[in-house]
């Protein structure tokens, strides 16, 4: 990583970790042990990608940082509370997220599901009430933008599928609609939002940022499969094999890892090409792709 990306990084998540404090309600105000548990959930140390996407996408198109601050943490609350739910004895049942021991284990199952509950509605309200937010017009869209990106027809549609998938045979096209709305959609939205708060963007401009959107959004999930069967277990945080030995489909185990590396590269060049189109292959974003997408962690 250069220098200059990894200044960069620091400054976004800084930012941002300073904008979900300042929102998150304080641990003082009753119920105390609900918004321990938001803290919690939200301020562990987690790589902050999706507001790095958001941050990136403003800094090349040349929108100021706090026109998209609510954008950025409300990215990162619907994460937050998708982790939260997805460690559920219901769901994945883990005891370990970003180094801690998960919420429902640290502590109990039923604050946990509202710590959920409640950093996703936190989510929504940012976007309307942030003080340096957009104009109200745009507010929606940054509404509707991110509930298509986490609903249904998104993030918990992709969970469903990949939830019923389980021990089940795929294809890769399948496995592909499963990563591109389970993680896909949330990427996808963060680079969105951004977008959307550019009103000097035009049309041609926006579907660039929609290409580039979508190939990074699928092989961030595929590189997230690479390192589960080569990563290093004290930088990912989670067992090495630890999708595939509970069965759940993954890309190496379809392709191999060749096939799932040369998937990241193809992605990665199309990336890549989508955001020369507009000149921006020297720009923050062509950057952070750079660095996501060659992440060990
Ligand atoms: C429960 C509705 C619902 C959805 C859950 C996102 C998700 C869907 C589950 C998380 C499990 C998982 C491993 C998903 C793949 C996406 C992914 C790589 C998540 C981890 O994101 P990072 O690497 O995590 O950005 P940090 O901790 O750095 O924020």
């Amino acid at each position: 990583m250069t220098a200059d990306l990894d200044a960069r990084l620091g400054r976004w998540r800084k930012r941002v970790e300073r904008e979900l404090d300042g929102c998150l309600p304080p641990v003082t105000r009753e119920p105390g042990r609900l918004h321990t548990a938001q803290r919690y959930s939200v301020l562990a140390p987690g790589k902050r990608v999706r507001p790095a996407l958001v941050y990136a996408t403003a800094e090349t198109l040349g929108v100021p940082l706090e026109r998209v601050d609510g954008a950025a943490c409300a990215v990162e609350l619907i994460h937050a509370y998708s982790l939260v739910h997805d460690d559920l004895p219901a769901m994945d049942d883990d005891d370990l997220r970003r180094g801690r021991p998960t919420c429902h284990r640290a502590f109990d199952e039923a604050t946990a599901i509202l710590a959920g509950d409640s950093l996703q509605a936190l989510a929504f309200s940012v976007l309307a009430h942030h003080p340096h937010g957009p104009e109200p017009a745009v507010r929606m869209q940054l509404v509707a933008t991110l509930a298509d990106a986490s609903g249904a027809a998104g993030m918990a549609g992709g969970q469903a599928l990949d939830l019923a998938a389980e021990g089940r045979n795929l294809g890769l096209a399948d496995l592909e609609l499963i990563h591109a709305l389970k993680t896909g959609a949330l990427i996808r939205a963060s680079v969105r939002m951004a977008a959307l708060c550019a009103p000097g963007l035009d049309d041609a401009g926006r579907e660039a940022l929609e290409r580039f959107a979508g190939a990074i959004g699928l092989a961030f999930q595929v590189q997230d499969d690479i390192l589960d069967v080569e990563g290093d277990e004290s930088l990912t945080g989670k067992p090495v094999g630890s999708d595939e030995a509970r069965g759940l489909p993954t890309y190496p185990a379809l392709a191999g890892l060749d096939g799932a590396r040369r998937r990241v590269a193809g992605l990665t060049a199309e990336a890549t090409a989508a955001l020369a189109t507009h000149g921006w292959e020297g720009s923050p974003l062509a950057g952070l792709a750079a660095w996501l997408l060659g992440r060990r962690h």
